[in-house]
């Protein structure tokens, strides 16, 4: 059987501000584990890659600035706005390498027989957009698919990106489709969507830089807050087994000295003992010695002592819970995953468990349609008042959600038909009762106020 080469894109990010929280291509890097098992070679170029060498020979790059955890700064670039933006007075950017460094890229690989780009928020689409016009100028006749969230919430618009074929959903279901249609060849091994323990390790060893890896035990989210997307990416709720995923911890700390991992499930506390419980106990027993983030929200509704041991005695280093709102009605109204209660019981037993209340994140929904600056400023003091850390979070609206119908009604913009408006810098939703300027305000409140606690620890 003849050996096909597969190309993973992993395209640019145009916005006007992006910050690698420990993000990695994750999606695709499962389907380049998978398409591996089917004995296809697989290669990817990461435009985002921040440590690429050639930068240092640019001289309008700035170097970005990263830390020893994996989080860091991405290379830039100020891009002209395009047309829909051009009112919104802040500098817009190309985050990743420069087209010169990608072409290059491409020309130096090994001449691929289809191409994979996948696509992360809705209103970056004009990275993956640009990113497939060069592939296309340096592979004119090779196919080139489009996956990811962008494609799956946006079906429609992404059908203007120039790509082949447009592919929403989870990838694996379109395994057979890209094995025996496009590049026809049989297909050797199919994972079980159904099964998570089914699905090979993602290709991490395909990443140019390994500061950190993401680790996701489950997929899906048992709620439907209804300013989340995640019941549309995912078709159901569904959990790999501890023990596995401990083996994968252990794997690429042995094979490639990786000691930080970010935790990218949607609900990794839900049910704690199917799945938090028996994975720090393990990490624990192994002695793995890593650290763990959790840039992506974890569930404040599970927190209890025991939980908040196992944490700080396997490695959990950084936290950030879901909080979103300290207004019960609202909580209510967009899904009752969280009470105040939770978040007294949850500090009080992370503190008792030895983590500093300022190592405790909370995002903070701001900006929902109708959602006033008040309610905003008395969840920031809510969460201040128990010495934790406030983190806003700009609401992005998302097709298909259950505030989807308010969010057009609410919006200045016209959010149906211009995915760049869904950008969470925008406010997208503001209205009278939450402009910029109380945005403003809020960010300096907890701004000063963090100020306060550092000043108050300095000796
Ligand atoms: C982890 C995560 C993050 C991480 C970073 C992740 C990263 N890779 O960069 C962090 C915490 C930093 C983050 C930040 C934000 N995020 Co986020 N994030 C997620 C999350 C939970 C998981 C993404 C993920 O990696 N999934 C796992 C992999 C396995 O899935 P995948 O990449 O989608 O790939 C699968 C398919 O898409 C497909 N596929 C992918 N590529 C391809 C290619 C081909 C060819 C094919 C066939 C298939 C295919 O197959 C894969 C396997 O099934 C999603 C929600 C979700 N459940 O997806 C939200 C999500 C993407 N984030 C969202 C939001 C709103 C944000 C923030 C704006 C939050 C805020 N207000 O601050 C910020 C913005 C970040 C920024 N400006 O830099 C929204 C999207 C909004 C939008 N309009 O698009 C989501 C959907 C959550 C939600 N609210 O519903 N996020
Ligand atoms: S609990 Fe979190 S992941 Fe689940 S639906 Fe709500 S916001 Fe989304």
């Amino acid at each position: 059987m003849r050996n096909a080469n597969v190309l993973l894109i992993n395209p640019w990010i145009y916005d006007f501000a992006a910050y690698d929280f420990w993000s990695k291509p994750l999606g695709l890097l499962y389907l380049a584990g998978i398409l591996r098992k089917n004995s296809v070679n697989v290669q990817l170029i990461d435009c985002l890659n921040p440590l690429h060498p050639g930068l240092t020979e640019d001289k309008g790059i700035k170097k970005p600035r990263r830390k020893s955890s994996g989080q860091g700064q991405y290379p830039k670039e100020i891009l002209s706005k395009p047309e829909p933006l051009q009112g919104i007075p802040r500098n817009y950017h190309r985050y990743g390498i420069p087209p010169r460094l990608f072409r290059q890229e491409l020309h130096d690989c090994a001449p691929p027989d289809i191409v994979l780009v996948t696509s992360m928020m809705t209103y970056w689409y004009p990275g993956v957009f640009d990113a497939i016009t060069v592939v296309r100028e340096i592979f004119p006749d090779v196919p080139i698919l489009l996956g990811g969230n962008y494609v799956t919430l946006c079906p429609d618009h992404a059908r203007l990106s120039g790509a082949d074929f447009i592919l929403p959903g989870e990838g694996e279901r379109h395994l057979r489709f890209i094995m025996e249609e496009v590049l026809q060849l049989e297909i050797q091994y199919l994972p079980d969507p159904t099964n998570l323990d089914s699905l090979p390790y993602p290709a991490f060893d395909l990443l140019p830089y390994k500061e950190q890896v993401p680790i996701m035990t489950s997929r899906g989210c048992p709620f439907r807050c209804i300013y989340c997307a995640s019941h549309l990416l995912n078709s159901s709720f569904r959990r790999r087994s501890p023990e596995l995923v401990a083996d994968e911890i252990a794997f690429w700390n042995r094979q490639f000295g990786i000691s930080h991992f970010s935790f990218y499930d949607d609900a990794f506390l839900m049910n704690p003992e199917e799945m938090a419980i028996p994975l720090m106990e393990e990490i624990i027993r192994r002695d793995l010695s890593c650290q763990f983030h959790c840039p992506n929200g974890l569930h404040l509704r599970s927190m209890d002592e025991k939980i908040s041991r196992l944490m700080i005695r396997s490695g959990f280093r950084t936290l950030r819970f879901g909080f979103e709102t300290s207004n019960s009605d609202q909580q209510v109204r967009t899904g009752g995953k969280v009470t105040n209660e939770h978040l007294n019981k949850a500090i009080s037993c992370l503190k008792q468990a030895g983590y500093e209340p300022a190592d405790i994140g909370l995002y903070l929904l701001c900006g929902l349609p109708g959602q006033s600056a008040q309610e905003v400023e008395e969840s920031i003091r809510f969460v201040l008042s128990f010495g934790a850390k406030p983190v806003l979070a700009e609401f992005s609206p998302i097709p298909g959600t259950g505030l989807w119908d308010r969010s057009v009604q609410t919006s200045p913009y016209d959010l149906a038909n211009e995915p760049l408006y869904h950008n969470n810098t925008l406010l997208p939703c503001r209205h009278e009762s939450f402009t910029y300027e109380d945005y403003r305000k809020l960010k300096s409140l907890i701004k000063a106020r963090g100020e306060t606690a550092s000043a108050h620890i300095r000796p």
